[in-house]
């Protein structure tokens, strides 16, 4: 029997038409919400439950000599980058530093880290020699993928760096299937993976969310966010501007953070990889911070006042840094000194990666499937 209709019948022809579809201008962009984190460094009360250790001075002098490292290589980079020596897209990570590092040393030698293509930072913190990282993003033999992955393909799976992905959230599953086989070969090896506030929207992201949250697996969600999406601000896309509490809903751990202090973020990610290391499950670390350069070299930014730029200089990563050295007694003159020494190695880094060959032609169809490595594998 044919079921009922209960749909009325149009009164006119005109009703029966259907509407007329929502051009960009009828959809609402909302508005600034007034306790925006915007242009400040506001961690949310979830914070204040973090315990955060100081961590010993000698620890925090070879994590701001890493900051820096990273600084002067990304400045180096785009200054290369600007007189034409690097093809392709290139995404520094400047004013991000202290979230790679933070967590690089709170985890172990064996643990895995996925990120996108804003992943200099993590390379380096996870021990990538920075010349071979400037070859590589040079296009050079020299680099650790023989100058063929480029900036936005970091990796260097002898050191854990399972690689960063240009496609946004598609590291995310990566790094749950190597916490899915550490779990199943009974290890203990955790996986972190970093991915932007723009990530969130992605459907992957939840897929992921459920099933790492379900199986309890050792994973580490981790959130750079610096509240733009490219040239969009946060507050234009999601529906809330605290990211941590969407994984909430999948009964995740969650915790919002200042993503600029080391100590801080080493204190997250410690918490997070005990709670992975001992089958309580994944944990989502929402890291404030901001990025200081363009969402990629080139990048006019028109999108945003450089006042805003400019106030987050207070905030920002090896400013944070300083003053906790010198808050320890570390007189500006060591400090200045790491500064110098740093600039002699980035200069040595770069001059490495100037001098590297181009890749031969013959390399060209080599590595692309497994079993055509060049190495003989
Ligand atoms: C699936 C996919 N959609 C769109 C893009 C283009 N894209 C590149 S970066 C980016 C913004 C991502 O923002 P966010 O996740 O906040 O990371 P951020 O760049 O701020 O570090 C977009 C949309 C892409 N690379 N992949
Ligand atoms: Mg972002």
């Amino acid at each position: 029997m044919k079921p009922a209709d209960h749909t009325p019948e149009p009164a006119n022809a005109d009703e029966a038409a259907s509407p007329a579809p929502a051009t960009p201008e009828a959809i609402p962009d909302g508005s600034r919400n007034p306790a925006s984190i915007t242009t400040d460094v506001l961690p949310s009360d979830s914070a204040t439950e973090l315990v955060v250790p100081d961590l010993p001075t000698d620890l925090l002098l070879e994590m701001y000599r890493k900051a820096v490292t990273i600084r002067l290589m990304e400045e180096a980079l785009l200054a290369a980058a600007e007189e034409g020596q690097i093809g392709g897209a290139m995404h520094t990570a400047i004013g991000h530093e202290a979230n790679a590092i933070g967590a690089a040393y709170a985890l172990r030698s064996g643990d895995y880290v996925t990120c996108t293509y804003r992943g200099h930072h993590h390379g380096l913190a996870w021990g990538m020699d920075p010349g071979k990282a400037i070859a590589e993003v040079m296009g050079r033999s020299d680099g650790f993928a023989k100058g063929k992955g480029g900036s936005m393909h970091f990796v260097s799976p002898e050191l854990g760096m399972m690689g960063a992905n240009g496609i946004v959230a598609a590291q995310v599953p990566h790094a749950a299937g190597l916490a899915l086989a550490s779990y199943l070969r009974g290890e203990d090896r955790v996986a972190i993976t970093f991915f932007g506030d723009g990530a969130l929207f992605q459907g992957v992201m939840h897929e992921t969310f459920n099933m790492a949250s379900k199986w309890k697996l050792p994973l580490i969600f981790y959130c750079e966010n610096n509240r733009y999406s490219e040239m969009t601000p946060i507050w234009r896309t999601s529906s809330i501007e605290d990211i941590y509490m969407f994984p909430r809903a999948y009964g995740m751990a969650t915790v919002q953070i200042d993503g600029n202090d080391v100590e801080v973020v080493h204190a997250a990610v410690s918490e997070a990889a005990a709670r992975a290391r001992t089958g309580s499950g994944p944990t989502f670390i929402e890291g404030i911070t901001y990025r200081l350069a363009g969402h990629m070299a080139g990048d006019l930014e028109t999108y945003r006042p450089q006042e805003e730029v400019e106030r987050q200089q207070a905030y920002e990563p090896l400013t944070v840094l300083r003053r906790k050295l010198r808050a320890r007694g570390i007189g500006g003159d060591r400090i200045a000194e790491i500064d110098e020494e740093v600039d002699e190695t980035v200069d040595e880094a770069a001059a490495f990666a100037e001098n590297s060959p181009w890749p031969d032609t013959t390399e060209t169809y080599l590595d692309v499937f497994a079993g055509s490595a060049s190495n003989g594998d």
